[in-house]
Order: C-alpha cells, then structure tokens, then sequence
C-alpha cells in the first residue's frame, strides 16, 4: 500500500461535489487516510504551487486556489499514485477520459475540481505540508 495527495478544489466544494468525488474516490478503492477543510491563504497557495511560479498562468491559479475551502486529504491504495492520476483525468477536462473526477466534475483548465500528486516523493511531501505526523499516525 501507498499513499497519494489529493485536493477537492474550490470549485468543487463550492458547487457542492465533494461528496460526490469522495464516493467516487472510495468506489475505485482509495481510502481516506486523513481529511480537513481549510483555505488556503495565498502565501500557502505559491508555497504549495512553487514548482509553477514562472509559468504565465500562476497568479490567476494561486487566486483560484484562494478563493474559497478545499480539501485536502490523504489517500491510501496500491500503485496510489498512477491510480489517482488515471481516476482523475487530464488537467484539461475537455482532454480527460470519459468517467474520470474531471470529465464529470471540472469546469475548465483552471478551474479542474482536483488535485493529485504526480510522484511518490511529491505525494509524501504534499501530504506533509497540509498534515501533521500526529494526525497521520499508523500510515
Ligand atoms: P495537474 O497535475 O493535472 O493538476 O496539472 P499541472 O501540474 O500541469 O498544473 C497544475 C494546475 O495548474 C492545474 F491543475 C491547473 C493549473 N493550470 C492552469 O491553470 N493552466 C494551464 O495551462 C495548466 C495548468
């Protein structure tokens, strides 16, 4: 078993589908390891987007990922990583495969209703930045 961030975006819990995408993500056999509903202030949103500060459409994603709760959580599966990259679909909703979290659930590029880690060593570190090692206990 592995484990995998992933982030119900603004956009999302805003238009009231995180449950949906939570019950998506438990169907295709991801278990929720740790969960929390914050917001992000924008300093956290450049931290946690830092690998994307020179590409043109920073700003406009750090102010989207601000603009309202997220949801970050903790998932646990085996091969964690592929599987939530292939679960959620292409960044661009209008490319992603049919019946992928962003097929059915985002609006546009930005504004593509959840975020997955693309790596193990980014899934570890994006875990650790929104969860603590007391609330990840036994993971
Ligand atoms: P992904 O890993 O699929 O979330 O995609 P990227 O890491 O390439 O991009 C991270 C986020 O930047 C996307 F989720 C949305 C945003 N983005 C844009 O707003 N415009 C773009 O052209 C590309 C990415």
């Amino acid at each position: 078993m592995n484990h995998t961030l992933a982030i119900i975006k603004p956009d999302a819990v805003a238009s009231n589908k995180a449950g949906a995408i939570i019950a998506h993500l438990e169907k295709e056999g991801f278990k929720v390891r740790a969960l929390r509903m914050t917001r992000l202030n924008p300093e956290q949103a450049r931290a946690f987007y830092a690998v994307h500060s020179e590409r043109p459409f920073f700003e406009s994603l750090v102010s989207f990922m601000t603009s309202g709760p997220v949801i970050p959580m903790a998932l646990e599966a085996e091969n964690a990583v592929p599987r939530l990259r292939e679960t959620i679909g292409a960044t661009d909703p209008a490319e992603a495969a049919e019946g992928t979290i962003r097929a059915l659930h985002a609006e546009s590029k930005e504004r593509n209703a959840i975020h997955a880690s693309d790596s193990d060593e980014n899934a570890r570190n994006e875990i650790a930045f929104f969860f603590s090692q007391f609330e990840l206990l036994g993971l």
